[in-house]
């Protein structure tokens, strides 16, 4: 069994809930471009890189655009996500997340942020968790969508840490996969039945024993 020597977390879904946001600015460009589409679609938005997202909510429109256009659309949802990004500030972490970075930074573990998210920094500093992180791996430095491992390779290697003794905190299917793709264990973050890959699934960051956890990894029967 490989000891357990440094976390590595998700932002969108674990550390903070953005992804009404994307939702949100998603939604606002569809209507411009003359569709809709509902909160159960955005769901298979999550964890996708922005790029991949747009390809999915065009294709649900039945639109078509030139490549310029795509692009023109693209920073257009940004930009109306950033205007909600901006309101963030460090009362918007989901409950117990920061407690929980402090808790396992106390026991002296490496922690880094393994995101898709080209905005990543932003909302970090906007929480006020910048500092807690040792390394940093968002969408402008992994280039490869999750389930592809790259994302958490990077963030191991930042962390000076072989991925068997990296664990991954995520909310998407996709993440945990990634997480496995690397060889690491993955704690689902989110509902069982949705995250049933995962060793180890809990609803939330809130009341987590990073001891008590590492010790329900270890008696895991997939590690
Ligand atoms: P951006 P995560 C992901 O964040 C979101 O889950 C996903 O919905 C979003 O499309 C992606 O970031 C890219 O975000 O447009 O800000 O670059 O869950 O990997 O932290
Ligand atoms: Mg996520």
């Amino acid at each position: 069994m490989s000891p357990v020597k440094a976390l590595i977390f998700d932002l969108d879904g674990v550390l903070v809930d953005t992804a009404k946001f994307h939702f949100l600015a998603w939604r606002e460009m569809a209507n411009v471009l003359g569709f809709d589409f509902d909160e159960h679609q955005n769901e298979a938005l999550k964890g996708l890189s922005r790029a991949e997202s747009m390809t999915k909510i065009l294709s649900w429109g039945n639109v078509s655009l030139k490549q310029a256009e795509v692009l023109h659309y693209m920073q257009q949802k940004n930009e109306w996500y950033l205007s909600y990004v901006d309101k963030l500030t460090p009362k918007d972490a989901l409950p117990g997340a920061e407690n929980f970075l402090r808790h396992c930074k106390s026991y002296g573990f490496p922690l880094g942020l393994g995101s898709a998210s080209k905005n990543a920094r932003t909302i970090l500093d906007k929480l006020g968790l910048t500092p807690l992180f040792d390394a940093i791996i968002d969408g402008t430095i992994a280039t490869l969508s999750k389930p592809n491992p790259q994302v958490f390779l990077k963030g191991a290697e930042a962390l000076h840490t072989p991925p068997k003794n990296c664990v991954v905190f995520e909310d998407a299917i996709a993440g945990i996969q990634a997480a496995h793709n690397a060889e690491m264990r993955a704690i689902g973050i989110g509902q069982p039945d949705v995250l049933s890959e995962a060793e180890l699934v809990f609803p939330s960051l809130n009341n987590l024993d990073v001891t008590t956890l590492i010790t329900q990894l270890n008696e895991e029967k997939h590690t």
